[in-house]
């Protein structure tokens, strides 16, 4: 089924043609209401009208996360505080929280961004889903609640944690669409194996999940433990919060809700667009919002673009699975690693869980990386030479795949710290041991 099939089917150049104008629009927005953008406008020497092509955004300038930050926190906002309907925020690691800000007519474009993903992934009205997003500043659990709520499935707002809890609902409510982090989903199979659920027994049959980075590997695992198909959504609290795009059930790339989003792919160092296929930074713009409108966001996530039509018929360009963040890239010895390649070496080895951290640190000039894996608790026999064999193979596996050297430790099955949210998979000692 489709949503929303005239804005999903369009033809590609009635939707390039809508999106110019829209996209005239927000500008003409931006540089009237937004002193930050009328001032690097206006250094750039541009002025809305300047803009008379889809291929003229790369004549304007990019919006960072430290815009966001020095304009804290309602400074980018496009609107008067009035016409506000709801405040989010993106937690960030450290510092002062990302604020965004959504009127009534944002709030409904949300809704409907969320709708077509939840029906794309083959939710249905008659679907009992249960968000274990958390509930709060966070756009996850709201977002994903309102695109429940316009599509008419019943919703069981768990939000996150107590996760036997979680478990029982899900078992006594019978549950039929989970939605949350892959990595709370991981960790969620677990209890219920633990409680002695039969997962293959429960009425649960679709995934949705997002927010963070998963690879095709962990797909396979979850939808193995659970029985469920699952597919990936993505977006950001910067550009709406979840409902940028999101997977069909082809599960070949995530489609763009394009008519009100123009994704961009850039080469990260020299800030230059790249063509269709190749991975590089993803940049957005809005091009419907009304508080805050961003222009050529840089989210740091790295992705590449396919245009092709899909076979479910939409015609919306699709963005590949996130293959990690520019932050994100260690560099060990020499050679570029993402963890979403680290992590699909390690699930496709026997024995080896998908519990996973990866420990970077400084021995003189060279950052160095350990890799503490959990091995399967079914897999052990006992013996310890069993251990070393495994870590063994571990090492080998890494270093004829990515070139990688790395110190395996294998850990005690449960050992490593568990996420309800997003999961911190990597430590990172550089800041502490010096150097
Ligand atoms: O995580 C919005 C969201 C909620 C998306 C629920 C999907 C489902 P933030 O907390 O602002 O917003 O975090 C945004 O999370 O820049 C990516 O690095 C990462 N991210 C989000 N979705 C995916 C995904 C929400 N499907 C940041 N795959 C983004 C990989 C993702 N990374």
């Amino acid at each position: 089924m489709i949503w929303d099939e005239k804005m999903e089917c369009m033809s590609v150049d009635t939707r390039r043609e809508l999106q110019l104008k829209r996209l005239q629009d927000t500008l003409n927005r931006v540089y009237k209401l937004v002193p930050f953008y009328r001032q690097a406008f206006n250094q750039r020497g541009i002025k809305p009208q300047d803009i008379s092509s889809l291929e003229d955004l790369r004549k304007l300038p990019f919006t960072t996360k430290d815009d966001l930050r020095e304009n804290y926190p309602y400074g980018l906002f496009a609107v008067p505080r009035k016409d506000l309907a709801r405040i989010h925020a993106s937690s960030g690691t450290t510092g002062k929280p990302t604020v965004v800000g959504y009127t009534r007519r944002d709030l409904e474009t949300w809704s409907e961004c969320v709708a077509r993903l939840i029906i794309m992934s083959g939710g249905t009205a008659e679907d009992i889903a249960q968000v274990a997003f958390g509930y709060g500043l966070f756009t996850g659990a709201f977002g994903l609640h309102y695109g429940l709520e316009k599509i008419g499935a019943a919703i069981v707002p768990t939000s996150t944690g107590n996760t036997e809890r979680q478990i029982m609902v899900m078992e006594d409510f019978g549950s039929t669409i989970l939605i949350s982090t892959p990595s709370y989903a991981l960790y969620m199979a677990e209890v219920a194996e633990q409680m002695g659920v039969d997962t293959k027994k429960l009425p649960l049959r679709l995934g949705l999940f997002g927010s963070e980075g998963w690879t095709e590997e962990m797909r396979r695992e979850l939808e193995d433990r659970w029985h469920i198909t699952a597919t990936d959504n993505y977006g950001l609290s910067e550009i709406i919060g979840p409902g940028v795009s999101g997977e069909c059930l082809y599960k070949d790339g995530m489609h763009i809700n394009e008519d009100h989003f123009l994704v961009e792919i850039i080469d990260p160092e020299t800030g230059e667009p790249l063509p269709e296929g190749e991975a590089g930074e993803v940049v957005i713009t809005t091009i419907t919002k009304e508080a805050l409108p961003l222009i050529r966001y840089r989210t740091k996530d790295i992705s590449a673009l396919n245009l092709k039509t899909c076979c479910c018929g939409r015609t919306t360009a699709r963005m590949e699975k996130i293959k990690g963040r520019t932050d994100d890239m260690l560099i060990i010895r020499g050679v570029n690693v993402f963890p979403s390649q680290i992590e699909s070496v390690l699930i496709d080895i026997e024995g080896v869980s998908p519990q996973y951290q990866l420990v970077v640190s400084k021995k003189g000039y060279l950052d160095e990386l350990e890799i503490k894996v959990e091995f399967r608790e079914d897999w052990f026999t006992g013996r310890f030479s069993d251990l070393e064999a495994l870590e063994e193979r571990i090492t080998q596996k890494l270093e004829s795949v990515l070139s990688l050297t790395a110190k395996v430790k294998l850990v005690e099955p449960k050992s490593l710290t568990r996420f309800e949210g997003k999961a911190k998979r990597i430590v990172d000692l550089r800041k502490t041991t010096g150097n």
